[in-house]
């Protein structure tokens, strides 16, 4: 089949009157300059699918619920209280329906491949499913059912806090060992069977892995995508330095073969010494800027990173609200506000276009991807944006979309299937209401 852009962003930049030859899933060819034909599907303005390199899709369920004061003074832990009580009560068949209904508004969203930190393993008693991967495969599922790519990323979770504390009963359903995470891990290789699927791994964090089980971990899975939370809360860094003198990045770099296929996630709280050595180790800066503002996390230090050629990606995180652009304007708005400046995330040019092509690079490299362009041989992951107003002035829709008025995702290509028309995905309605019944049982 064919499309037939007005606009579309090339690896070299924006074009007019682009034609893509799509094939298997797949873009075949690119050929700007091109008439449409009557046979084209026709389309405003033509992007790459954003990779989202950072979910929790169950945490979808509850978007919204945490907003209302509590008795004393909320944080970050108190929402992770409230966050633990959902996360014991979902079952296998409510975990697929709120994935399916969170990868929907993904793709709605613009966004085409999910990498998912998946934690919520075991039964509500917290000992393993028969099958146990059986929450990783209804995430599998779920993305197979919407057509969203998926890089799965099982997550090891063995301690409660710094130096191998033990656990909490509210974390019982995350638990592993290193026997059995490797169980877990197999049985995720069994479950995931599309081509354009990537199955990686994260401790979940300094808290949850010890440096032991880390570096074991990175060795007995090299070359996958490992990801990391890492130093989001004051609290987090000031029990890092309690335990062992070191920041949670400082003592991560110091302790862990960090390189490109590493993610951090957060990395808010940082010193310039540990700013320049994420930037030196070639790992990608997990950014989850809605939700850093949500839970009250802090500003990342942007400018000195993208400095020193630091790799960022975004990502949706607890999936309070799902969009591209909320996240880049967010994590561009959060530095102008703490540097009382204007156009920070970028060089030159516009910063909406270096905001998303710098999160699509680094998304791609976070997750396993392969790199998203409109370009022969790359997926056919596309997203087509719509101006009302039809101003036809490509160079500036990247920072309309982000920071403006009225533009929209209308359509979307998930491996060349049209998943999203008109801006709603085709099974919209079908796992709209399998999500319903389940959250009005829940909440
Ligand atoms: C999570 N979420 O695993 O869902 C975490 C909270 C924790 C974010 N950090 C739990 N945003 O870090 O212990
Ligand atoms: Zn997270």
């Amino acid at each position: 089949m064919r499309i037939h852009a007005e606009a579309a962003l090339l690896p070299d930049g924006w074009h007019q009157n682009v034609a893509l030859d799509l094939k298997g899933g797949v873009i075949a060819a690119v050929t700007p300059g091109q008439p449409a034909r009557p046979e084209d599907t026709r389309v405003q303005a033509l992007i790459p699918g954003m990779p989202n390199l950072h979910s929790h899709a169950f945490q979808r369920g509850f978007s919204g619920l945490t907003e209302t004061r509590g008795p004393g003074q909320d944080s970050f832990w108190t929402w992770r209280e409230m966050m633990y009580r959902f996360a014991l009560q979902l079952d296998p068949e409510g975990m697929q329906a709120i994935a399916a209904m969170a990868a929907v508004e993904m793709l709605e969203a613009g966004y085409t491949r999910l990498g998912e930190f998946h934690y919520l393993h075991h039964a509500p008693d917290g000992h393993p499913y028969a099958d146990p991967a059986e929450m990783s495969g209804r995430i599998i599922a779920a993305a197979e059912e919407t057509g969203i790519a998926l890089t799965h990323l099982p997550v090891f979770y063995a301690h409660g806090g710094f130096g191998g504390a033990a656990a909490n009963d509210g974390q019982r359903r995350f638990l592993h060992d290193l026997d059995a995470f490797d169980r877990l891990m197999e049985r995720c290789q069994v479950h995931l069977t599309r081509k354009q699927d990537r199955l990686g791994l994260a401790p979940h964090s300094l808290r949850a892995a010890t440096p032991n089980e880390i570096r074991h971990l990175a060795a007995r899975w090299p070359g996958r995508p490992f990801h990391i939370h890492i130093a989001e809360q004051v609290k987090e860094v000031e029990d890092s330095l309690a335990h062992s003198g070191a920041r949670p990045v400082e003592f991560l770099l110091d302790q862990a073969p960090v390189g490109p296929d590493w993610c951090l996630i957060h990395a808010t709280h940082l010193t310039g010494t540990e700013v320049t050595g994420i930037a030196q180790s070639g790992a990608v800066a997990g950014l989850c800027p809605v939700t850093e503002a949500n839970l009250g996390d802090g500003i990342f230090a942007a400018p000195e990173f993208l400095a020193q050629g630091g790799v960022f990606g975004i990502g949706t995180d607890s999936n309070v609200a799902i969009s591209v652009a909320e996240e880049l304007r967010m994590l561009e708005y959060s530095q102008r506000l703490a540097h009382l400046g204007r156009n920070i995330c970028t060089d030159a040019g516009s910063t909406g276009l270096a905001l998303f092509n710098a999160a699509l690079r680094g998304g791609a490299q976070a997750l396993g991807a392969p790199s998203p362009e409109l370009a022969p041989g790359a997926p056919a992951d596309l997203v087509a944006l719509e101006d009302p107003m039809e101003l036809s002035h490509a160079e500036s829709l990247l920072d309309r979309w982000i920071f403006g008025h009225g533009i929209a995702v209308a359509d979307v290509w998930a491996a060349g299937a049209h998943v999203v028309q008109d801006g709603q995905h085709h099974q919209r309605d079908l796992i709209r209401h399998a999500a319903a019944k389940v959250l009005r049982k829940l909440i």
